[in-house]
């Protein structure tokens, strides 16, 4: 069949907005018509060069929402008709890793998944024979997308795709950074550095869960009245202190219970372990930094109890645990509507970055 998708031909050169050729479910694979999608750093991250993994022509997207139209042999647990949220960080509930009680990270396809490529090696995505490669297994930026069953969590079908869609990354890792790779109990004191798409979700998280200070950093005053809404107790305008770290230690008497960096910045990554409690303090990297970047601190600061840990997709088991997060929502629990700024068709998709790029928006949600 033929689908509308925005392309990536190379990096840092926009999107295209052309017609592909997708070829149908092949064995434990199904065919999903994305709704919605929304716009996420790392879609900008990897359409700039800086991704290791990027290669082109590829199409991107990883925050979607849709509806299952075919199926391939095998598959049991969708059928057409289904809503689903695609999952780039899949679920196979055999491998190791989905065994091991620790960790999110399901790696029963994750090697071809990096290569752009379906579980058997090949990609679905063609122009005049040539391969496009799929990106995160998911490329929502295509109107029909294909993907490993193990890639969809079955969601409620009373659930606005507009909406839902962002729960397939920034909801997800926002809040569930917070409670369940933090765990972060009622009462702490946490620090957010980034109060872009995936930092408000982990101050709405933070609330949640309790926290009593909740301390947003940004460089952009302007997400400030949002931030508030969503919890924010304390604003620091890292461009208007001598010493953020310094100030953060003061604000708080000793340092922070935890923080979370949602920047991708490894200066800011330093902030954040720096200033957390000696003792105790526990830092938290969710933003993706590029090719050849490298943390660095005191092993001091380690040695001296705080600790330095990463999350992806916040932890979550996405077939059991998005379904949840669907419920949260339509439950009230959960505000997203206010964090989706921008709503626009695939063919101003490049709009969407733009907007990134200005500080203007937090969500971008592209409407099929
Ligand atoms: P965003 O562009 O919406 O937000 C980034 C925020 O950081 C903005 O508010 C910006 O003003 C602020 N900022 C930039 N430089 C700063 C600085 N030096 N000091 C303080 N604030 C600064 O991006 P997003 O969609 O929220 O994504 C944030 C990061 O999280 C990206 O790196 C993205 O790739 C990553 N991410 C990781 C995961 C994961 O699973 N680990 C999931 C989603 C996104
Ligand atoms: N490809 C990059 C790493 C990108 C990355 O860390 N991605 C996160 C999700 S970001 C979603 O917006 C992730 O899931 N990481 C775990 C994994 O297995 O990719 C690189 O540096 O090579
Ligand atoms: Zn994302």
């Amino acid at each position: 069949m033929k689908t509308r998708a925005a392309v990536a031909f190379g990096a840092a050169k926009p999107l295209e907005i052309v017609d592909v050729d997708l070829e149908g479910p092949k064995a434990g694979e199904v065919l999903v018509e994305i709704m919605a999608t929304g716009v996420c750093h790392t879609d900008a991250f990897t359409l700039s060069g800086d991704d290791p993994e990027g290669a082109f022509p590829a199409i991107l997207g990883h925050e979607g929402a849709g509806v299952v139209v075919d199926i391939g042999p095998g598959v049991s647990s969708v059928k057409p008709g289904d809503h689903v949220i695609p999952l780039y960080t899949p679920e196979c509930r055999q491998c190791d890793f989905c065994l091991h009680p620790k960790t999110n990270l399901c790696q029963a396809i994750r090697e071809t998944q990096g290569r752009g490529v379906m579980p058997d090696g090949s990609s679905r995505f063609s122009i005049d024979g040539e391969p496009i490669l799929h990106y995160m297994g998911c490329s929502t930026f295509s109107n029909y997308t294909v993907l490993p069953e193990i890639a969809l969590a079955k969601v409620r079908d009373d659930a606005p795709f507009d909406k839902i869609c962002y729960i397939g990354c920034g909801v997800t890792t926002g809040i569930g950074a917070v409670a369940f790779t933090m765990k972060v109990e009622p009462g702490s004191t946490v620090a957010v550095f980034g109060l872009g798409g995936i930092g408000l979700n982990v101050i709405q998280g933070a609330k949640m869960v309790g926290a009593a200070k909740i301390i947003g950093v940004d460089i952009n005053p302007s997400k400030v009245p949002l931030a508030k809404q969503f919890g924010m107790t304390d604003f620091v305008n890292a461009n208007e202190v001598e010493d953020v770290v310094d100030h953060l230690i003061q604000l708080t008497g000793g340092g922070v219970d935890y923080s979370f960096e949602c920047i991708g910045n490894v200066t800011t990554m330093r902030q954040a372990l720096e200033c957390c409690h000696k003792g105790w303090g526990e830092s938290c990297i969710i933003g993706v930094a590029g090719a050849g970047q490298e943390i660095s601190t005191r092993p001091f600061q380690l040695v001296t109890g705080r600790s330095w840990r990463g999350t992806a997709f916040g932890g979550a088991r996405g077939r059991t645990d998005v379904p949840k997060i669907v419920d949260w929502y339509m439950e009230g629990r959960i505000n997203i509507d206010d964090l989706i700024t921008h709503t626009m068709p695939l063919d101003k998709i490049n709009n969407a970055f733009d907007l990134m790029h200005q500080g203007k928006s937090i969500r971008s949600v592209v409407l099929y």
